[in-house]
């Protein structure tokens, strides 16, 4: 019998690599800072969040806890006390089934001994496979503590590991990083003066020659407005903005987080808000020649950032990010995008934080993805025009990272 268009376009997204184009990954030559294993994915701030709301255990007990001990807690509270069916919770079931182990014929102690056993460089290479990833682009701050040392001792790159250069401290908390880039040799002051702005340019240039940065990354508030006379503006306009220009690179906005709304819960206490598109619309007709990557945290703001991608080819719209990383969210974003936007445009980042996360994030979307362009091709065949299989694979590579890599490169989406 003959294979049914679904099929097809499901064979196709399953067996087409991704290019994972936002994560908190780090290459394995970072050592600890590449996370893995049940703890790390249990201690994940989504669960912690969650289990925040019915754990009996106080929040400064439970941060005083060990990392094992709070897995424990986690554990407990999601997965005995509750049913997991939270998309967190799910995501775990879900890449221990991947992995080869019933969750429930394990508890935790098997579940630790099992990861003690796997050796590291093939357990990486064996999520990967099993994830289908091309490429993991992580998010690189020099303003890291953590992170800062390994490019400093320097260290051989994993090619499959790509970099993108984070900065938010150097726009959303100027005045302390003014003082910290001075330290760091740059000749900045408070004041923006075009002697300041050209050191940050000088900054900006080191660090994306350094890591070899794909693109620039900045998270931004609800309160973020362009043009402004804020310091946040005045940055954008004059170091990042001519900075990407000279260096050929995109400007990833992620717009609408609002941080530690609950500080008590570290890094499980961010919020979201919504994002004044206004902003967002004005960037990109005032700088026709700079490309803006964009994510919003707000579901409410989908509609629009789609429309404004329908009036500016210098915008790519990218991801499910964070509290929209749902199944409900993804499929009607991913949806609305196609119908808005054709194929142009990047679905989905799994902004994991814990390698084993790639392997649940991407199987619960590519399904997603695979049924709404399934649709789309379903409703095209009823009125005549029946896609090839050549067709299906061209427009599913550029949904995973294709059109993605097109953008980076300036050629048109
Ligand atoms: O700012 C970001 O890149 C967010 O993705 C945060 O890292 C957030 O903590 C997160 O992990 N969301 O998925
Ligand atoms: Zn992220």
């Amino acid at each position: 019998m003959a294979e049914s268009l679904p099929a097809r376009v499901s064979r196709i997204v399953q067996a087409t690599p991704v290019h994972d184009i936002h994560t908190h990954l780090y290459d394995p030559a970072q050592g600890e800072m590449l996370l893995w294993g049940i703890d790390e994915l249990l201690v994940y701030h989504y669960l912690v969040s969650e289990a925040s709301r019915q754990m009996e255990m106080p929040l400064e007990k439970f941060w005083s806890a060990s990392k094992q001990e709070q897995a424990e807690h986690v554990w407990k509270t999601l997965f005995i006390e509750h049913s997991p069916v939270s998309e967190a919770c799910r995501g775990i079931l879900t890449t221990l089934h991947l992995l080869g182990i019933e969750p429930r014929k394990n508890d935790l102690k098997s579940l630790r001994n099992w990861y003690a056993s796997q050796n590291p460089q093939d357990f990486i290479n064996r999520v990967m496979d099993k994830a289908n990833l091309a490429s993991i682009c992580m998010t690189n701050s020099p303003f890291d503590p953590m992170e800062r040392p390994t490019w400093d001792r320097g260290f051989d790159r994993d090619p499959r590991f790509v970099a993108a250069l984070r900065i938010d401290p150097l726009l959303v908390a100027w005045p302390e990083t003014s003082v910290w880039l001075r330290e760091q040799g740059y000749d900045v002051s408070r004041e923006l003066s075009d002697q300041t702005l050209g050191e940050v340019r000088r900054f900006l240039a080191d660090w994306t020659a350094r890591i070899d940065s794909r693109y620039c990354m900045v998270s931004l508030p609800p309160s973020f407005t362009w043009p402004a006379d804020t310091e946040i503006a005045r940055l954008i306009e004059g170091a990042v903005l001519p900075h990407c220009r000279e260096q050929g690179q995109a400007f990833a906005l992620m717009m609408g987080v609002k941080r530690a709304v609950n500080p008590r819960l570290r890094m499980a206490g961010d919020g979201v808000g919504l994002a004044d598109l206004n902003a967002l619309q004005a960037l990109c007709a005032a700088h026709p020649e700079n490309r803006f990557l964009v994510t919003c945290l707000a579901r409410e703001n989908q509609h629009e950032l789609v429309v404004l991608a329908r009036k500016f080819s210098n915008l790519h719209p990218f991801g499910c990010w964070w509290f929209t990383n749902t199944p409900q969210l993804i499929r009607e974003i991913t949806t609305m995008r196609l119908e808005l936007l054709g194929t142009s445009f990047t679905p989905q980042h799994s902004d994991a934080r814990v390698l084993d996360q790639v392997l649940y994030k991407w199987h619960h979307s590519r399904s997603i993805i695979a049924d709404a362009l399934s649709e789309k091709y379903v409703a095209a065949a009823e009125a005549g025009w029946e896609v090839t299989d050549t067709e299906i694979q061209r427009d599913v590579s550029e949904l995973l990272g294709g059109g993605f890599q097109r953008f980076l490169s300036g050629a048109r989406q």
